[in-house]
């Protein structure tokens, strides 16, 4: 069975309580378990990691490389800043799903450039937490046309 890597970055473990106008009141929890019954539903299995440290990500993604066959990611800011992130998933070889619960194109103009983007199989942007759901049916399709 094919394992997908979730990878959540800063302040995701705040989902559903923090600014809810914007992000929505669904928690990091409510996306796991998404994540996970759509997995299951596609006959994949999940590893899920939230962290708000730069290098604790990075090493994550290092260690999918033994482990799993693609990456979901929502890099929070660090998409904004982060060229080791994009590099640690250049690096791993995997396919990518970048994900952003709102439409980061739509907010202030800091947030509209990615680094990830340019090495993403797929973006989606501003579904709300759906977009984790989105980006795995993706990637689904992307794992079995391997
Ligand atoms: C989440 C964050 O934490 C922000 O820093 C990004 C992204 C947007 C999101 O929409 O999921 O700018």
């Amino acid at each position: 069975m094919s394992t997908v890597l979730l990878v959540n970055g800063p302040n995701l473990n705040l989902l559903g309580v923090r600014e809810p106008a914007i992000y929505g009141r669904d928690t990091l929890q409510d996306v796991e378990d998404l994540v996970r019954s759509t997995a299951g539903e596609l006959g994949l299995s999940v590893d899920a990691v939230q962290s708000n440290h730069e290098g604790v990500l990075v090493d994550a993604i290092h260690a999918a490389r033994d482990t799993c066959s693609a990456i979901v990611i929502n890099p929070g800011a660090f998409s904004h800043t982060s060229v080791a992130i994009r590099d640690a998933l250049a690096g791993v070889d995997l396919p990518v799903a970048e994900v952003h619960v709102t439409n980061i194109h739509r907010r202030e103009p800091f947030r509209h450039h990615s680094y990830v983007s340019g090495i993403a199989e797929l973006v989606v942007v501003g579904a709300g937490v759906r977009g984790y759901e989105l980006a795995l049916r993706g990637l689904a399709d992307i794992i079995s046309a391997r």
